[in-house]
């Protein structure tokens, strides 16, 4: 029974099945055998994922083709027959890093790591400066304020007051967005306050600040009012940088890619050698030093 393909976008995935929105409203789907055959280093269709769909007589959807993605978000997952790649967002169009400028305490150094992650996987990135009410913007403007220097843009917002919201949602009309950070700065309530009626569960202040699970534990794609979708991501903290030579770090921190070319030797780790040019900016002022730290901490971590 040859059936019409129609085309959609999985905006949930859960226990093998696929929540697919096509123009004709949602379908439930399973990914079709044939698709499975053949051996597969990865996951053949994630959140995110371009495909054809047919639906069945009982109201269900079988996917039949998943389109090539144009960018990805993977975490690599060793397993007994080898890594698997796990696609957490197929196609992004951008990630957006979520930090809160209290309450959590914003870890810069794990905001580099995630801001080399994005480089890496070629994704543009903005950092969104959250609760901006607990210190007020100068403080916020002092922990963030040095990152469009070196390329990155920062929001400044408040999901209480709604400051900076219309600015935020100016960036992620149209587009496919990531949205990660660590837990309890805010991601959820942002989302929420951006787009009422999504209802996303949001921790209470007494558990706010316990280690430990993400509220939000569901992957999942929200459309937005004006076109596009936010993926809200839980867990990014796991995502370790996977299979970079020590060299390649340097072209992932934009604000030292020009300067390694005058170091003195061709090999330099910018640690201690002579005649270092990285060294040598972080001690005139011109590269920052968290920054540097971050560098060094990564380049200890793949060597
Ligand atoms: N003062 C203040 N509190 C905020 C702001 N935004 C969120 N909160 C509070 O911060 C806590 C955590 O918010 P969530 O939205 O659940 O954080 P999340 O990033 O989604 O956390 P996970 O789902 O665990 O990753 C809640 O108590 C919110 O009310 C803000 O702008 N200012
Ligand atoms: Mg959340
Ligand atoms: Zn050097």
């Amino acid at each position: 029974m040859p059936a019409e393909t129609c085309p959609g976008i999985i905006i949930r995935s859960q226990s093998g099945f696929f929540t697919v929105q096509t123009e004709g409203g949602i379908l439930t789907c399973h990914l079709r055998g044939r698709l499975k055959q053949g051996k597969h280093v990865g996951d053949l269709a994630a959140v995110g994922d371009r495909v054809q769909v047919t639906s069945q007589l009982d109201g269900t959807g079988s996917i039949e083709v998943v389109e090539p993605r144009r960018s990805s978000l993977v975490r690599l997952d060793p397993r007994p027959q080898g890594v698997y790649q796990q696609v957490l967002l197929a196609n992004p169009d951008q990630v957006v890093f979520v930090f809160a400028c209290a309450q959590p305490a914003p870890h810069l150094r794990m905001l580099d790591r995630f801001l080399v992650i994005a480089e890496k996987q070629h994704l543009p990135a903005l950092i969104v400066a959250n609760k901006i009410d607990l210190v007020g913007k100068a403080k916020a403007e002092d922990l963030f304020g040095f990152y469009p220097n070196i390329g990155y843009r920062v929001l400044y917002t408040c999901a209480r007051t709604g400051e900076g919201l219309e600015e935020l949602s100016k960036h992620l009309v149209g587009k496919e967005t990531a949205l990660a950070g660590p837990s309890g700065v805010g991601k959820s309530s942002l989302l929420n306050t951006i787009q009422p009626g999504l209802g996303l569960a949001v921790r209470e202040i007494s558990e706010a600040f316990q280690k430990g699970r993400h509220t939000t534990t569901v992957r999942q794609l929200f459309p937005i009012q004006g076109g596009g979708y936010v993926a809200d991501m839980p867990g990014l903290r796991s995502l370790a940088l996977w299979d970079t030579d020590p060299e390649e770090l340097d072209g992932y921190f934009p604000e030292l890619t020009g300067l390694v070319q005058h170091c003195q030797f061709n090999d330099c780790t910018h640690k201690n050698e002579p005649g270092c040019a990285v060294r040598a900016a972080v001690e005139a002022g011109s590269v920052n030093p968290g920054r540097y730290e971050s560098y060094l901490k990564l380049r200890a971590g793949v060597e």
